[in-house]
């Protein structure tokens, strides 16, 4: 049985879980943190997401869904064809970098300090994260089609990697504001409504009210 390592509400893992889903490949999720004794064993930067399947342990999340497209061609997350799967690698790639960069400070700040770590967000580094959040947004607001999926007519792994960070962003942001993104905020939410994604995204939405709840009630 395929086992992915990681946690709820990591951007890295849900990047995994919605290809897993994508692909209809039934898995156990072990609950494993970045840098926790069981990760340190099957990651050596400690990272997450790692993938075990029968014996061979895959890390990190682009190599996962590289793995789980050989490993598992059934409905596959990457265009066949040279141009396009040029296009969904480098949307992929620009997602994990600067797509990360523009998101994560909102979800560490809003989120992380003053949820897990019990201290309070710095709203001044959001100010300056805001500048890379609007460049990067823009810049996927003009790549992303009004209907239908960053690169050709099925969902990729450009979809998942993409709309894997603005989810972080949007748990510690709250909504994309349609106004100034209109495309991209489309795009996210017809994503998110497909019943492959949904069960997921309702577990983290859980996790983060729970851990809410926990913080409310711990003063
Ligand atoms: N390139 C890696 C990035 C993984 C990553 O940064 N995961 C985060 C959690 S979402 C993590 O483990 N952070 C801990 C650290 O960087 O030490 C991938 O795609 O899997």
């Amino acid at each position: 049985m395929v086992v992915l390592y990681g946690i709820n509400l990591s951007t890295f893992t849900r990047k995994v879980r919605l290809a897993l889903a994508e692909k209809g490949i039934e898995y156990r999720f072990e609950q494993a943190a970045m840098g926790s004794a069981k990760i340190r064993t099957l990651h050596p930067l400690g990272k997450i997401p790692v993938l075990e399947d029968a014996g061979v342990v895959v890390p990190d999340s682009s190599v996962i869904i590289a793995y789980l497209e050989r490993a598992y061609p059934a409905r596959p997350l990457y265009p066949r064809e040279a141009a396009p799967l040029a296009r969904a690698l480098w949307l992929e790639e620009y997602a994990d970098t600067r797509l990360r960069e523009a998101t994560v400070p909102f979800f560490a700040e809003r989120v992380v300090k003053p949820l897990f770590l019990a201290r309070p967000g710095d709203e001044k580094a959001l100010d300056q994260a805001a500048a890379v959040r609007d460049e990067a947004f823009d810049y996927l607001e003009q790549e992303l089609p009004d209907e239908g999926f960053a690169v050709g007519q099925a969902v990729s792994v450009a979809d998942i990697a993409i709309a894997a960070q603005l989810i972080t962003y949007r748990q510690g942001e709250g909504e994309l504001p349609a106004a100034r993104w209109p495309r991209l905020e489309a795009w996210l939410a017809r994503l998110c409504e497909r019943p492959a994604w949904a069960s997921i995204l309702a577990e983290e939405s859980a996790a983060l009210d729970a851990a809410r709840s926990k913080r409310k009630s711990a003063g």
